[in-house]
């Protein structure tokens, strides 16, 4: 089968979630549910633990091996099927380093410096920030184009690094004149393609911000969950009948979001219910339908974390069902560049 927008390429779907800290609500609306969705739907789906991205900032070798293995629950609890999808962690596929190095040498130092999540968590000292931080997008773009990637479904934060994915293909295909790397389509759709933060509607939900309370984690319980909803900052006013009403207040506005995307609503269903009522009556319903989405998630991850051995195994398979892609396409990139192949 033929990709109706990138003709001659098969119809392949690749995303990946950073194993930086434990995952959050805002990864699995923004994420996780729709890489579940996307499964049997035509085009093959390829799932990443992307850990080499982890590593840009520091990480505790212990705590790392355990949050890549609770990322593997944490997907496969929230319907990632690893019979269906190809499920693995990056590292084990030297591929997307390979092609990163190669994506080094066509993209332009000053694409990288443009990047606002450079910008964001180099913060005033950027000098100081690793070599890896400020190369990320080439390895985003070698994760996704080793596998001649389509689609990519991403939360809205990473668009501009799916701009670039896209740039260097181009760049690519332009430099050695051919058609080698698909120009891939970003999926960001949805209510819920950026959840924000509970203490501030500014900023985006983040499984590395400091605070706890700015964030649900997959990881919480009923109790907390329902903690964390009650003392999420909101405002006085009574909710609208529309979410045009909600523009000037963005942690009413992400609050109602949220609830669409766990209720597969849209946003105005939800207010039409709520019209008139405070936060008073519309946390305790949003606490109840969060907590009846999350709890199972919850529980299927524990099951999961309760046998690593097994989660190692299906990573481990992964890896060299993704190998079987990434090797041939990698090996490809490197004869159009003139490397010489003769290794037996
Ligand atoms: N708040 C969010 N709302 C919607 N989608 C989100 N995603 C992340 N946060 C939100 C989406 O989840 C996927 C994986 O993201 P990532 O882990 O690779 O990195 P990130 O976007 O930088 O996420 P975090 O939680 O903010 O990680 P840290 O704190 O380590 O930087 C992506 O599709 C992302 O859009």
């Amino acid at each position: 089968m033929s990709d109706p927008i990138n003709p001659g390429f098969t119809p392949r779907i690749f995303s990946g979630i950073q194993p930086s800290g434990g995952l959050t609500l805002g990864n699995y609306l923004g994420a996780l549910k729709r890489f579940a969705a996307l499964q049997g739907q035509g085009a093959e789906t390829v799932y990443c633990i992307v850990d080499l991205h982890a590593i840009t900032v520091w990480q505790d070798p212990q705590m790392l091996r355990a949050r890549i293995r609770e990322a593997a629950a944490a997907f496969m609890a929230s319907g990632v099927d690893p019979a269906q999808s190809i499920l693995f962690n990056q590292s084990q596929v030297s591929a997307h380093a390979e092609m990163a190095w190669l994506f080094n040498t066509v993209a332009r130092v000053g694409w990288m410096y443009r990047m606002t999540q450079f910008k964001d968590k180099a913060g005033k000292n950027s000098e100081n920030a690793s070599l890896g931080l400020l190369a990320y997008p080439a390895l985003m773009a070698a994760d996704i184009l080793t596998y001649q990637a389509t689609a990519v479904p991403v939360g809205e934060d990473q668009k501009q690094h799916l701009e670039l994915t896209r740039d260097i293909a181009a760049k690519f295909n332009h430099d050695y004149g051919v058609g080698h790397f698909p120009i891939t389509e970003p999926l960001i759709e949805g209510v819920a393609t950026r959840v924000m933060s509970l203490r501030d509607g500014s900023r985006k939900m983040s499984k590395s911000d400091p605070s706890d309370a700015s964030r649900i984690n997959l990881t919480d319980d009923a109790d907390t969950i329902a903690q964390k909803i009650r003392k999420a900052r909101t405002d006085a006013d009574p909710l609208p009948g529309a979410i045009d009403g909600l523009k000037d207040r963005p942690e009413a506005r992400n609050l109602v979001n949220i609830y669409a995307a766990l209720a597969d609503e849209t946003p105005d269903q939800v207010l039409a219910r709520f019209e008139g009522q405070g936060f008073g009556a519309f946390k305790p319903a949003l606490a109840d339908i969060a907590v009846s989405a999350l709890s199972p998630i919850t529980a299927k991850m524990t099951e999961y974390m309760d046998d690593p051995a097994e989660i190692d195994r299906i990573l481990g398979d992964g890896a060299l069902r993704a190998d079987t892609v990434a090797t041939p396409i990698l090996e490809k990139t490197k004869q159009i560049m003139g490397l010489l192949r003769s290794r037996p």
